[in-house]
């Protein structure tokens, strides 16, 4: 089954075509599926609202089978920031490079126990008849002194995943696939897809 992917992050579109890939989906970026102008405004103060919105500013514009996702990164020592506002936490113009830069500079020397974090994934998946299914996967970590290795995106440098020395970057996307937010999100998917009974391979 295709499904046009509602995200204009590259990265994203990577991750998630490799994940669903595995279980039968092939995915369609917005501009192949000549959607590129759509660039929806996220002002949900939810991942659902925001992944929802996407999901259906693409579903309504083609009518296919589309799957949205809102992520972010959530550290307790700065209750639960930046949150929905992960990708545009250093302000207007925002890099992955400001963002880690200001993420740092906000914990400064605070020892690493207190440096918990966690990644977090709304998935949204409509099917091409309109039928909804929300699905949400958290990757709890640690977010590091300095980045570390040069892979994947936003604050993979600075994020230790649970259970491992190295950064995201540093385990590169086969780890990643396997345990991340993200992935744990489409492995929700898959089992809903199965429960509900959804023919798609
Ligand atoms: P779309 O809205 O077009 O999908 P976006 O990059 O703006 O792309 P979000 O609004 O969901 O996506 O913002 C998510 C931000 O959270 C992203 O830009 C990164 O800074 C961060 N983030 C999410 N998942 C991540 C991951 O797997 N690794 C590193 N950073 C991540």
């Amino acid at each position: 089954m295709i499904a046009v992917a509602a995200t204009r992050n590259r990265h994203k579109i990577e991750e998630i075509g490799a994940i669903m890939g595995a279980f039968g989906f092939t995915l369609q970026s917005q501009s192949e599926a000549g959607l590129e102008a759509i660039d929806v405004t996220e002002d949900g103060d939810t991942f659902e609202a925001n992944s929802l919105k996407k999901a259906m500013a693409i579903y309504q514009a083609c009518g296919k089978t589309t799957v949205a996702d809102d992520s972010g990164l959530m550290v307790d020592a700065l209750d639960g920031a930046p949150g929905v506002y992960s990708a545009r936490f250093s302000g207007e113009g925002a890099t992955d490079q400001s963002n880690n830069e200001k993420l740092l500079h906000l914990l400064g020397n605070l020892p690493l126990e207190e440096r918990s974090a966690k990644f977090v994934a709304v998935i949204t998946l409509i099917l091409e008849s309109g039928e909804k299914i929300v699905v949400r996967g958290e990757c709890p970590g640690t977010i590091l002194f300095a980045p570390k290795g040069e892979g994947g995106f936003g604050y993979d440098p600075l994020f230790c995943p649970e259970g491992y020395e190295e950064s995201f970057s540093e385990l590169g996307s086969e780890i990643k696939n396997k345990i991340s937010h993200r992935a744990k999100a489409l492995q929700a998917l898959d089992a809903e897809l199965k429960r509900r009974g959804v023919a798609y391979d």
